[in-house]
């Protein structure tokens, strides 16, 4: 059953929030086809409340300042995936590319295929929310978002975007797909905000 670790890291069952249990394994879920992506015409959009637009193209995006993290995963749907090498760039150095206007509270991540998810502008600046294009050392696969996804650690899996394209900063909130098909607004794992 366990057989990334040959010993279960002691402190596992602190790490595991209530009502969740352990995978081993990487299960792939996501609502809709996976989408096709050139990174020849892949773009990243920052819009929105910003004083002046950004767009992205890949090789513009990998000449960023470059993090490893390593974090914990949790899906609403009750699997949790301990110990998760992510690399990317980390939230603080995208956003020194933009000026936000100060009217700005919420971010809308938009994806390819048309997932989004949203969150407050506070918590997507953490200094642990990274946009991954690789994960324990190997570039992401097509089904788990390659080229590029979120990652939230703090917040439910689903708001960890895949084929993340855009982000929308927002003046106040507005619920992203499966906010709006019932899942909480927030999605704090520790709390169990499962729904809304
Ligand atoms: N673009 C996109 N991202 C998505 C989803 C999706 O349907 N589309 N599903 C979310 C959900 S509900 C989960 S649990 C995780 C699953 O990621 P994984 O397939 O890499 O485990 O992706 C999230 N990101
Ligand atoms: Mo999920």
């Amino acid at each position: 059953m366990f057989e990334r670790f040959k010993k279960l890291p002691d402190d596992w069952r602190e790490r595991l929030p209530p009502g969740q249990h352990l995978t081993q394994k990487w299960p792939v879920l996501h609502y809709g086809a996976i989408p096709h992506i050139d990174l020849e015409t892949w773009r990243l959009r920052l819009f929105g409340e910003v004083e002046e637009e950004v767009e992205l193209t890949w090789d513009e995006f990998m000449a960023l300042p470059q993090t490893t993290r390593t974090n914990d995963i949790h899906c609403v749907t009750g699997w949790s995936r301990l110990d998760n090498t992510w690399t990317g760039v980390a939230i603080p150095d995208l956003m020194r590319l933009v000026r936000l206007k100060p009217t700005a509270t919420h971010v809308m991540v938009h994806a390819y295929g048309g997932y989004t998810t949203n969150m407050p502008l506070d918590e997507f600046l953490r200094e642990d929310v990274l946009l991954a294009h690789s994960h324990d050392g190997q570039p992401l696969t097509p089904e788990h978002g390659w080229p590029l996804r979120l990652v939230v650690p703090h917040l439910y899996f689903w708001k960890s975007a895949k084929w993340v394209r855009g982000i929308e900063f927002m003046a106040g909130d507005r619920p992203g797909f499966w906010e709006r098909y019932g899942y909480h607004n927030h999605g704090d794992p520790w709390k169990e905000e499962r729904f809304g």
